[in-house]
């Protein structure tokens, strides 16, 4: 055995959700990168595309792909509309459908939408401290209804792999748009 306490590699802030270290790898999407999943093209068109939407630091302890192994992660959602359509991530089903992942709400106000594979979709409501549960075969996407950035910590598994084409193809059958100030869900 070895009898030394190691000090570990990777540190993860509980209040920011900040990781940083070892294995911790970074993903940045500027509005340029994600343009397309917004309704409203003419005003994405008047906007710089050079912004930032969201960033996600994730650690990977094992290869993409392993079973058994788990993905940590923070998401760095911007405040912001196109026209009136909220700041959202991309959304994904997971390629290995059938896996299941952990959201929570560190900071910030928004929306975590959930579709199955028949378009149906709902909605949770985040802030600080709300715990999402995403079963297998849903796919899931956030938005960002507030005026801060939303930071949401993901815990998912290490073979559930990212599938983008079917929404990039299809989209969510809803989306989530500022009527009044009210988060408001409609078909489209
Ligand atoms: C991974 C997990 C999150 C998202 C992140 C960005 O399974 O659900 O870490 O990757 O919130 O969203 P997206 O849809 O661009 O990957
Ligand atoms: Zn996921």
């Amino acid at each position: 055995m070895n009898s030394k306490i190691m000090k570990v590699a990777t540190i993860y802030s509980t209040m920011t959700g900040r990781l940083k270290g070892e294995d911790v790898k970074e993903t940045v999407r500027k509005l340029g990168d994600i343009a397309g999943i917004f309704e409203d093209q003419n005003a994405v068109k008047t906007m710089d595309m050079d912004m930032l939407a969201y960033r996600v630091e994730s650690h990977h302890p094992v290869d993409e792909g392993k079973s058994g192994g788990l993905f940590f992660g923070t998401s760095y959602l911007q405040a912001g509309k196109v026209g009136s359509e909220y700041f959202m991530t991309k959304g994904h089903f997971h390629s290995n459908r059938d896996t299941a992942e952990y959201y929570w709400c560190i900071s910030g106000q928004g929306c975590l939408l959930l579709m199955d594979e028949e378009g149906e979709v709902t909605a949770e409501s985040m802030e600080e401290g709300s715990l999402h549960y995403i079963p297998g075969n849903i796919a899931h996407r956030i938005a960002n209804t507030g005026d801060s950035e939303l930071v949401v910590g993901a815990c998912w598994p290490s073979d559930a792999g990212h599938d983008y084409g079917t929404i990039a193809e299809s989209g969510f059958s809803y989306r989530l748009f500022d009527v009044d100030g009210v988060p408001t869900l409609r078909k489209g």
